[in-house]
């Protein structure tokens, strides 16, 4: 069967005239007005950036080139035996617009277990760690030292033609994708069990191996929630910090590894990435203080003493989404399959019954429903991986698969270096006084 690399050379010219000829006939066209709040408020709504492989919307949640997360899990190939959608899939659906086949995927599994050597430099990196520096920030030092392998950065010393940008950013993507899960697994080996990490099985898909080099593979089970887990974490359209950032820095042409290394920064954010972390330590807490009676009313006071402690209530509230997100849904079905009577599983259900009416009624946030942070954690503790520190590591091990073919995307397409204008609010004083 055709390999991914030739059916992305196939589309690409297609593509590069499909935007030249949308610029040449409506490039000089206004697509959206912006005012002085959004200015001073994160650009929010302001429209300014591109990319093929999923669309936001508020109400409906992510579409991944156009099909939604129950779509997805009905038409991406699974592993053998398995139900859950593999990240592989998504992988492919993401960089080309199409579905791939059965063998593609496992072709693809294959092809990221051969690239997954780490070099013994890298490894001697992260195992210099104090273990007091934060996972997210070993992961980010370990991706940035990989741009001693990066094939974009040499073949650009040595001088090559634009057209070949997207080769480099290919190559240097897939090897940055099939060497995540070593230095992840490393990290969390490290820190929490005897430092040491299974080899890869060639034979088996990206996320069974993720499971074996952390420990947990014993359990399908949880493999199977790392298919899901990975498959509906990687991609939430462009605007987000962590694919913003690394489509920031790889406008500069700086390498796939430095470029994904600022978006696993951004991820290690509270009000982003993190917040799966913070919803776990939240819910262990309210269960230590509330008990196991968890009364609606107990429930609602907990939520309004966060509120009144001036806190958010993590997992809850989103920056485009107003709606329940369809990746909270996912995992909810997830539970409700496999473990029903989790008393953390039990809580979170309460918690969405309750805090989106107190949300609401706080009356500040614009979204009083969950997003996909709310229901990560207890899934994952569920299966022993209780550390809820490392959870973001995930979250970025998903992400990576999901911000870099926004990478390939933006060399094919030759998109311009980023630079949008700023003014000092003096500026902005004589300007809006004109209008
Ligand atoms: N609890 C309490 N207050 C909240 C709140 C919550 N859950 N969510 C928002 N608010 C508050 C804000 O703090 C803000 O108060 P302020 O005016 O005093 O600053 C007000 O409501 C308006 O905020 P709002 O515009 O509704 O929400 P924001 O876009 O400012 O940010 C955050 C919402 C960032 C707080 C929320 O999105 C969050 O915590 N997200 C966690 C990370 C996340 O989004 N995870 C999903 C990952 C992402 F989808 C991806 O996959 O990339």
């Amino acid at each position: 069967p055709q390999t991914l690399k030739d059916r992305l050379a196939e589309l690409i010219p297609g593509e590069q005239e499909n935007v030249k000829n949308l610029r040449t006939e409506h490039g000089n066209k206004k697509i959206c007005e912006v005012t002085l709040d959004q200015v001073y408020t994160g650009m929010r709504g302001i429209i300014g950036l591109v990319w093929e492989g999923s669309v936001l919307d508020s109400e409906e949640g992510i579409r991944f080139r156009g099909k939604t997360i129950p779509e997805c899990q009905q038409i991406l190939p699974k592993a053998p035996g398995g139900q859950e959608p593999l990240p592989e899939g998504l992988f492919w659906l993401l960089l080309t617009g199409e579905v791939p086949s059965e063998q593609q995927v496992r072709d693809l599994s294959a092809e990221w277990a051969a690239r997954a050597e780490l070099p013994s430099y890298i490894g001697e990196l992260i195992d210099r760690c104090p273990s007091t520096l934060h996972p997210m920030a070993q992961f980010s030092l370990a991706v940035t030292a990989l741009e001693g392998e990066s094939t974009f950065s040499k073949a650009y010393e040595k001088g090559i033609n634009k057209k070949e940008y997207w080769i480099y950013t290919f190559e240097d993507s897939m090897n940055l994708i099939a060497k995540v899960p070593g230095i992840a697994a490393r990290i969390y080996r490290n820190l929490f069990r005897d430092g040491k990490v299974a080899d890869i099985q060639k034979d088996k898909d990206y996320s069974f191996n993720l499971a074996n080099m952390l420990g947990f593979a014993e359990n399908k089970d949880f493999v199977e929630l790392l298919r899901l887990y990975l498959t509906i974490h990687m991609d939430h359209e462009g605007g987000n910090v962590s694919a913003h950032a690394t489509h920031l820095i790889g406008s500069a042409l700086s390498s796939p590894m430095l470029s994904l290394a600022a978006g696993l920064n951004g991820l290690a954010g509270p009000l982003h990435g993190l917040a799966n972390q913070e919803v776990l330590r939240w819910l262990v807490k309210m269960k230590e203080t509330i008990g196991d009676n968890v009364s609606e009313k107990r429930i609602s006071d907990y939520l309004w003493s966060t509120l009144k402690a001036g806190q958010v209530v993590p997992g809850y509230g989103h920056a485009v989404l107003r709606k329940t997100d369809p990746r909270y849904m996912a995992q909810r079905e997830f539970a409700l399959k496999y473990l029903p009577e989790d008393p953390m599983f039990k809580l979170v259900s309460q918690v969405y019954k309750i805090a989106p009416r107190v949300l609401a009624e706080h009356g500040k946030t614009k979204n009083p429903y969950p997003n996909v942070d709310a229901h990560s954690g207890v899934l994952l503790q569920y299966y022993g991986l209780t550390e809820s520190n490392y959870y973001t590591v995930l979250f970025g091990v998903s992400r990576a698969l999901g911000v870099l073919p926004q990478l390939i995307w933006d060399r094919a397409l030759g998109m311009s270096l980023e630079r949008p204008k700023s003014f000092s609010t003096e500026m902005y004083k004589k300007i809006v006084k004109k209008l």
